[in-house]
């Protein structure tokens, strides 16, 4: 898949999965679920402030009746009521509405609602790319400074995540600041690490590489130009940055520098997490959903 619309035509025919929205008195939210329920890939049950869903639906003429709702005004509380919906099976995935990232991921993380898996929880996010494709980014919004081991489960996750959009083999770049191991860079180490564990064939169905830095992932004449002979260079589909703030802000570039489309969700938990920055714009959100609905899709897509 090459773009949002390919990720659309993919999902239109599935069966519609139902999405326990926390906080979900928010526009931007209540247009990706509208456009979302009207093109047929979600049902909704929106957990908040009742008044003000129903205030806010009425200001973009939104029906409320075929979307459950559950009053819950506290943040905490409403994620928590999200996750309970998906721990009981009465919804398919939670999607995180006007709340805070942290407090989200704790509910998603209590044992209590039996979401996690054996697997690390991580964030990845796909957006349309320059270079007329879709590109993996992760993680910019969970893992906050992840050690070679939680790395090494990032791009796994993030790899199940390009396979889901049909990407095969995809080419991994372990981003860092510069493209030789320096010692005193951490990056830099575990990136090193990691591409010798690729090129001894201890990571199945894709290629790592690294350390390279943003440019010589994303340019071939960057690479040459520095002299790095690398089948990642110029050609990555997974972006695999250091740690949380890297990420971040490569994330707001992506979208508030570069005015790139973009989706984000949590991989994982045993139900994708939708998961976008609160200023996204709807276009994510709905974009979002559309991932979202493909991981959490057994079909072959
Ligand atoms: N995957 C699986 N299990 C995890 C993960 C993970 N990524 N993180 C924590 N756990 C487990 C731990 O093993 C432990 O059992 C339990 O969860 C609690 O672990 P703590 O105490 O380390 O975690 P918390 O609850 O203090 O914090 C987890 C957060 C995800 C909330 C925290 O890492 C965080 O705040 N991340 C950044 C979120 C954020 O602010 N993003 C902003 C960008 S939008």
């Amino acid at each position: 898949m090459k773009s949002f619309k390919e990720m659309y035509e993919a999902v239109k025919d599935l069966n519609p999965k139902i999405v326990a929205v926390a906080q979900a008195a928010d526009v931007d939210v209540l247009l990706a679920v509208k456009d979302a329920y009207e093109k047929g890939i979600i049902k909704a049950v929106l957990v908040g402030d009742k008044s003000e869903i129903e205030r806010l639906a009425l200001s973009i003429s939104m029906p409320l009746k075929d979307h459950e709702i559950i009053d819950v005004k506290d943040d905490e509380k409403a994620c928590r009521a999200a996750a309970k919906l998906v721990s009981d099976g009465q919804a398919d995935m939670i999607m995180k509405g006007l709340v805070p990232t942290s407090v989200i991921l704790k509910a998603v993380l209590d044992k209590e609602f039996d979401l996690r898996s054996d697997r690390l929880l991580s964030h990845v996010a796909v957006f349309e790319s320059s270079f007329n494709r879709l590109m993996l980014l992760s993680d910019a919004a969970m893992n906050i400074s992840p050690d070679l081991k939680a790395k090494i489960d990032i791009i796994y996750n993030a790899a199940y995540v390009a396979k889901k959009l049909c990407i095969r083999d995809p080419k991994v770049a372990v981003l860092a600041a510069v493209e030789m191991v320096n010692p005193a860079m951490q990056a830099t180490i575990d990136a090193a690490i990691l591409a010798k564990m690729s090129d001894r064939g201890q990571f199945k169905g894709m290629i790592v590489d690294g350390p390279l830095a943003l440019d010589n992932a994303l340019s071939i004449e960057s690479a040459y130009h520095k002299g790095i002979i690398s089948t990642v260079a110029g050609n990555a589909d997974i972006l695999i940055v250091p740690d949380i703030e890297a990420g971040n802000m490569l994330y707001k570039a992506i979208t508030f520098i570069a005015n790139k489309r973009i989706a984000g969700i949590i991989v994982g938990a045993k139900k994708p997490v939708i998961l976008t920055s609160r200023s996204d714009s709807k276009e994510s959100k709905f974009n979002s959903i559309l991932l979202a609905s493909i991981v959490a899709s057994d079909k072959n897509i």
